[in-house]
C-alpha cells in the first residue's frame, strides 16, 4: 500500500506555527522522519495562512531534506500551480479534484501539464453523498471527464470519503462498499484518510487503526496517515503479512529486528 505522510499539514497547530515563523528546521525534520518511517509521498497542506507563498516555501524546504515525491493537498488552483512550478522530484500527486464547482476545470489542466497523479473525491456541489450508489455515480462522471481529457487512469486514486461513525453507525460500511464497488466496476485505485471515521469518538487512533486494517484487506491502494504513529505502521506491516503481501515475512521480521513493531 502506498503511504502518504500527513504531518506537513497547516491545520496541525505546530506546523502552522512553523510555517508562520519560517522554522525550516522543524519542517525538514518532519519530512525526514516521515520518510524514514516509510512514507512513499509527503502530503503538503498550507491552507491556513498565506497558502500560495507558503506552498512554495514548504516545498523548497522539504526538497532540500528528502528525495521522495510530494502530494499537494489544496483546493486552490493558484497554490497547486505554484507548488508544481517548484517541485522537481518524481511524479507529483495533486490532492484533490472533485465534481464541486470548478474543481476539475481549473485544476485538471495543471495536472495534465505536469503529468501528475491525482486524488479525486466523490463529492459534488451537494456535498458528500450518503449512499454507495451516489458515490458510484459521481465516480463515473469524474472518470468521463478524465477520459475525455486523455488523463491516464493508472494515475488516478478515488477517495470515496468516509464519514464519521459518530454521525451514523453505517458510515464505515458505506465507505467499504463504495470502495470495493469502485474498484470492481471501474478498475481504478482508491485512497482514504484515516481520521474522519473516528471523529467525536474516544480513543480515535484505535478506531483509525482497525479501519485501516479493514481497508487494506479490501485492497485499498493508498492511505493518508501519520507514519510517525508506530502503532499505525505496525498495523500496516502486520496486515500486509496477513494479506499475503510480505514474502517470507521479510518486512515484518525486519521491522521486528529494528524494534519498530508496537502492540
Ligand atoms: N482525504 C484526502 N485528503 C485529506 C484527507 C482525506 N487531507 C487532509 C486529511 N484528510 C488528512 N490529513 C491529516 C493531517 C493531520 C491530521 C489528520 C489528517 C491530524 N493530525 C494530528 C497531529 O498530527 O498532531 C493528530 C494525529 C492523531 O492524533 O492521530 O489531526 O481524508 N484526499
Amino acid at each position: 500500500m502506498l503511504i502518504i505522510g500527513e504531518k506537513l499539514n497547516s491545520t496541525i497547530p505546530q506546523i502552522r506555527k512553523a510555517i508562520k515563523t519560517k522554522d525550516k528546521y522543524f519542517i525538514q525534520k518532519l519530512a525526514r522522519e516521515q520518510t524514514e518511517a516509510g512514507a512513499n509521498l509527503l502530503d503538503i497542506n498550507t491552507a491556513m495562512e498565506d497558502e500560495v507563498e507558503d506552498m512554495q516555501w514548504v516545498i523548497e524546504a522539504v526538497q532540500e531534506a528528502v528525495d521522495i515525491p510530494l502530494c499537494i493537498d489544496s483546493t486552490n488552483p493558484a497554490a497547486i500551480k505554484r507548488g508544481l512550478k517548484v517541485i522537481h522530484k518524481g511524479q507529483t500527486m495533486v490532492n484533490s479534484i472533485s465534481l464541486e464547482k470548478n474543481r476539475c476545470e481549473d485544476i485538471l489542466p495543471l495536472v495534465l501539464e505536469y503529468n501528475c497523479s491525482v486524488i479525486a473525491l466523490t463529492t459534488d456541489d451537494q456535498g458528500i453523498p450518503k449512499t454507495v450508489d451516489e458515490r458510484l455515480k459521481i465516480t463515473e462522471k469524474l472518470l468521463n471527464i478524465l477520459v475525455k481529457n486523455n488523463f491516464n487512469l493508472d494515475d488516478l486514486y478515488i477517495d470515496p470519503l468516509v464519514l464519521p461513525l459518530a454521525v451514523d453507525s453505517r458510515n464505515a460500511d458505506i465507505f467499504f462498499q463504495s470502495m470495493v464497488k469502485i474498484k470492481r466496476e471501474f478498475n481504478v485505485k482508491t485512497v482514504s484518510g484515516l481520521s474522519n471515521v473516528s471523529h467525536s469518538l474516544p480513543n480515535r487512533r484505535l478506531v483509525n487503526r482497525y479501519f485501516l486494517a479493514i481497508c487494506m484487506s479490501l485492497k485499498m491502494d493508498a492511505a493518508i496517515l501519520d507514519p510517525l504513529d508506530k502503532k499505525i505502521m505496525t498495523a500496516v506491516i502486520t496486515t500486509d503479512l496477513l494479506a499475503g503481501n510480505d514474502r517470507l515475512a521479510r518486512k515484518y521480521l525486519q521491522a521486528y529486528r529494528a524494534g519498530d513493531l508496537e502492540d
